[in-house]
């Protein structure tokens, strides 16, 4: 092959990544997938990805972080924040930080159950029955625990911040027990094997789905109905699709902040000290923002047409006791111990 071809094509392998490492790095910053740190004072961007749209309490948290990363740390770290699913589900953000591709997101534990068998223990329906009692088992130690068998998985779990109590929302028929679930109901629910049996069990065609297609679904008729926290019916306006409401709360769902272990090792000491002290600073003031709307939020979908079985009208005794196969199934392979843990807790 001629020299000056052989020259030419040594030159644009060598051109190509430099430009590219300059696109994303303009202006003296570090995108932290770049593996490279702050101690030569650049400032280090961290791609931050979710599901749901900006106006949620997952965005105003991630929102309210940057504020304090820069109030204790001027010009250290910026978070680019990808809403709306621009990163993809949140199994794919999973899956492209253990590749190394994506360097943060915020993802319910239900997703990270399949990547990490022991969060299966949020998936127990009912198990958490309060915010309180859902803060200390997830801020004390089985938290804590549960958080440190991350990084065997290519991840680093900082804090839990919240999703919420999740509630079944279709477009069929008013639902107060699980009797009243429609024949044949079709329902969406997050790609999770515990939380799909959870209403096979009740008699439901259970169908696992990426929150980005749910909305379409719904107003297609491919699915009747889907159940999530009412920040994120809200935020994601499935009032539109689904306008009967059952406040069951069934799920606790809890939304870690979770890392690439290939990033959060890149970064020098001082700044995973600093994110790991403004996330856990963010989590209370993030909670508040998803559990303060909890109630106007109602108030808001009964304005707009909805028919909502608020909580105090639902009898979760009659849930519990249609749920508890669920427990006979699934407590031997999450782990009996850890299961009568979280009930001392709960109990206590
Ligand atoms: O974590 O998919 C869902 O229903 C979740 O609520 C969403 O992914 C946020």
């Amino acid at each position: 092959m001629k020299k000056s071809i052989k020259l030419f094509l040594l030159l644009i392998s060598v051109m190509i990544p430099l430009s590219f490492f300059s696109g994303c790095g303009s202006g003296g910053t570090n995108t932290a997938s770049g593996g490279k740190d702050s101690s030569d004072g650049e400032k280090i961007v961290i791609k931050v990805g979710h599901v749901l749209p900006d106006t949620h309490p997952y965005h105003i948290g991630l929102q309210r972080l940057q504020e304090i990363l820069e109030e204790k740390h001027p010009g250290a770290i910026q978070l680019d924040l990808f809403p709306n699913s621009t990163m993809g589900g949140e199994r794919d953000m999973l899956e492209g930080m253990q590749l190394g591709t994506m360097d943060a997101a915020i993802v319910s534990t239900a997703s990270l159950s399949n990547f990490s068998d022991q969060f299966r223990i949020f998936d127990l329906p009912f198990l958490l029955p309060t915010y309180e009692k859902a803060y200390e088992v997830l801020d004390g130690e089985i938290g804590q625990t549960l958080l440190s068998t991350l990084p065997e998985q290519g991840f680093v779990g900082i804090a839990y911040w919240e999703n919420g109590f999740r509630h079944i929302t279709n477009d069929k028929a008013n639902i107060y027990l699980p009797t009243d679930l429609p024949k044949a109901f079709k329902i969406r629910t997050m790609e999770n094997e515990i939380q799909m049996q959870t209403f096979i069990s009740l008699g439901a065609n259970a169908i696992p789905m990426a929150w980005s297609e749910v909305y379409t679904a719904l107003q297609q008729g491919t699915i009747d109905g889907q159940e999530n926290p009412l920040p994120v019916i809200c935020s994601s306006k499935i009032q539109e699709v689904n306008h009967y409401i059952t406040m069951t709360g069934h799920f606790y769902a809890p939304a870690p902040i979770v890392f690439s272990k290939k990033t959060w090792d890149s970064f020098p000491e001082d700044i995973q000290t600093l994110l790991r002290e403004s996330i856990e600073e963010t989590r209370t003031y993030q909670r508040e923002v998803s559990r303060s709307s909890e109630g106007e939020l109602a108030a808001q979908l009964e304005s707009e047409g909805c028919f909502v079985v608020r909580a105090e009208d639902v009898d979760k005794d009659a849930w519990r006791a249609a749920l508890q196969p669920i427990y006979d199934a699934y407590q031997d392979s999450i782990g009996v111990d850890l299961v009568q843990e979280i009930l001392d807790v709960v109990n206590a």
